[in-house]
């Protein structure tokens, strides 16, 4: 039985990015159905308030955020390696560029394109998680977002014209990036339209959907918050661990992402890497958790 459990539900974007991962890795995993708007009482107890999904799990360890989440898959299952040591740091970078800011030029023309079929409950969510979410076009903000998303694509297409994947004949982290965003936002007709006209960028993304998404098998709330309950968190540092002076081990830190859904966690340094740190916090129904947070992207604040 595997350990992996992820929470997540199944139009998510960014749960696609990472159910294309499991696949490339050939890997079966639990998956637990999570709300699309908050609250989400059966994730934020293993978080500490973090509200994004998805969240991986692996008993009582919790790692926010699929940057992190694609890194510590490749740590722990590096057969086949998804993105080798002579593309990360260009895969990462794209990457970055594509969860952050392809994904906020699509998001909005795409949920105004969904909105009929979109509960006003999404959007009321979605206005209070993002600060510059407004779907009535105020200010000519979809307009703007299309139109960076239509140049965003035409690069793209231009890329992948020359190369099979962005950054050259095998797919790497950048391309499982590119794709969740260019996935969801094919299902508005500007974009999926644009596609269309876009050969490169269209075989691109049909060869990445028929790929594997690994073997979920379905866990209820209760049974993954009961994992997290029976097991022990493991404190070591690893090898690669850091001595951070901004982020010395056992301050109470808040962590909190830098863009949207702000909600916060708080907890004990247990260790850091480069650009991961975990904290400890112990919750009174679930017990000891050590949660996972990459640095880069979240605002992190050592308490007084
Ligand atoms: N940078 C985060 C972004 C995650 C994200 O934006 N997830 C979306 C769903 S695809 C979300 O949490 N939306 C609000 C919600 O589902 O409650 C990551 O890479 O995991």
């Amino acid at each position: 039985m595997s350990d992996l459990i992820l929470h997540q539900y199944e139009t998510s974007p960014f749960s696609e990015k990472m159910r294309k991962m499991l696949g490339f890795k050939g890997l079966a995993y639990h998956s637990v159905e999570q709300p699309n708007i908050a609250p989400k009482p059966a994730l934020t107890p293993l978080t500490g308030g973090y509200r994004r999904i998805p969240v991986l799990q692996i008993g009582a360890h919790i790692y926010c955020d699929t940057a992190l989440m694609v890194r510590e898959l490749e740590r722990r299952f590096p057969d086949p390696c998804l993105t080798p040591p002579a593309l990360m740091g260009a895969a990462e970078v794209i990457a970055d560029w594509a969860d952050h800011r392809l994904f906020s030029m699509a998001a909005l023309p795409t949920v105004v394109a969904l909105a009929e079929i979109l509960p006003p409950e999404f959007f009321e969510d979605r206005a209070k998680m993002s600060p510059g979410f407004a779907t009535d076009g105020a200010g000519g903000r979809v307009a703007h977002s299309e139109n960076q998303m239509l140049l965003a694509m035409a690069t793209l297409d231009a890329q992948l014209d020359q190369t099979p994947f962005l950054l050259g004949e095998n797919l790497t982290h950048a391309d499982l990036s590119v794709y969740h965003v260019i996935n969801f936002a094919r299902t508005a007709p500007v974009f999926g339209g644009a596609l269309g006209t876009r050969p490169a960028l269209s075989a691109w993304l049909e060869k990445i959907r028929a790929m594997d998404s690994g073997t979920a098998t379905p866990m209820t709330q209760e049974a993954a918050l009961d994992i997290a309950r029976s097991a022990q968190p493991d404190k070591t540092s690893p090898q690669d661990a850091i001595d951070d002076p901004h982020l010395p081990v056992g301050a109470s830190l808040t962590i909190q992402a830098d863009d949207y859904g702000q909600e916060v966690t708080q907890g004990e340094i247990v260790w850091t890497r480069e650009n991961e740190v975990v904290v400890h916090r112990h919750d009174a129904d679930i017990g000891d958790i050590l949660v996972h947070y990459p640095k880069q992207g979240y605002r992190l604040a050592v308490d007084a």
